[in-house]
């Protein structure tokens, strides 16, 4: 398949399975994210074959099927209110306390002050390391800062941390007395829309 068409349909299929707020409404999104194969297949001119490319070569392991495959989801980064049935994170313990949050020199002040809460999307995520965190802030131009977070205080605090099937923390906020650090990275600060 053609590069720039896989990744064409790879984000119009996000937001069918993200953000299609209208279909949601509609009942075509189920309560835990799921979307007809058929459905797509027939409105938005993808081929079984197609979908299946997408699922197996996307970067970041963005999408499921269920068991039959008749229906697909993603794994993570809703802004309709569905429940992906995210599991309750095991990995972070005293020993492993930290997690980051990416972000922009745009959003740090307000961060600052009220800290890290969802914005279009269901939950803020969280990464595993700094150098996915900055990944993530590039995405948004400007300079990037990279929050460390004391997830293991959140929790010992009662904050529910969940995972993804694909490896993403999802979190309701981010009191600021978690954060541990906030750095700036110049020099990966060159992106410009
Ligand atoms: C910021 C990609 C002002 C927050 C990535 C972020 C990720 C605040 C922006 C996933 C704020 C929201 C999510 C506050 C948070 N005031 N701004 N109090 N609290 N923010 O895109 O984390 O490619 O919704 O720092 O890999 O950038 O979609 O979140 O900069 O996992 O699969 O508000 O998107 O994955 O932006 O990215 P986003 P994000 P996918």
């Amino acid at each position: 398949m053609d590069k720039y068409i896989l990744e064409d349909k790879g984000k119009q299929l996000s937001w069918l399975l993200r953000h299609d707020s209208h279909s949601f409404l509609k009942g075509l999104i189920d309560e835990h994210g799921w979307r007809s194969v058929d459905e797509i297949c027939e409105k938005y001119h993808y081929t079984i074959e197609l979908l299946n490319e997408i699922v197996e070569t996307n970067n970041k392991k963005r999408y499921e099927y269920n068991d039959d495959k008749t229906k697909i989801r993603a794994r993570q980064g809703h802004s309709i209110n569905v429940d992906v049935e995210l599991k309750e994170a095991t990995t972070i313990t005293e020993n492993n306390p930290y997690l980051y949050h990416g972000t922009s020199d745009r959003f740090i002040e307000s961060i600052k002050k009220e800290g890290l809460v969802p914005q279009t999307r269901m939950y803020v995520h969280l990464s595993v390391d700094e150098p996915t965190a900055v990944n993530v802030g590039k995405r948004h131009g400007g300079k990037t800062y990279v929050i460390k977070i004391d997830a293991h205080q959140m929790k010992l605090d009662g904050e529910k941390i969940y995972i993804s099937n694909n490896g993403v923390y999802n979190v309701k906020k981010v009191l600021p007395k978690y954060f541990k650090d906030i750095c700036v990275y110049p020099n990966l600060s060159i992106k410009t829309k």
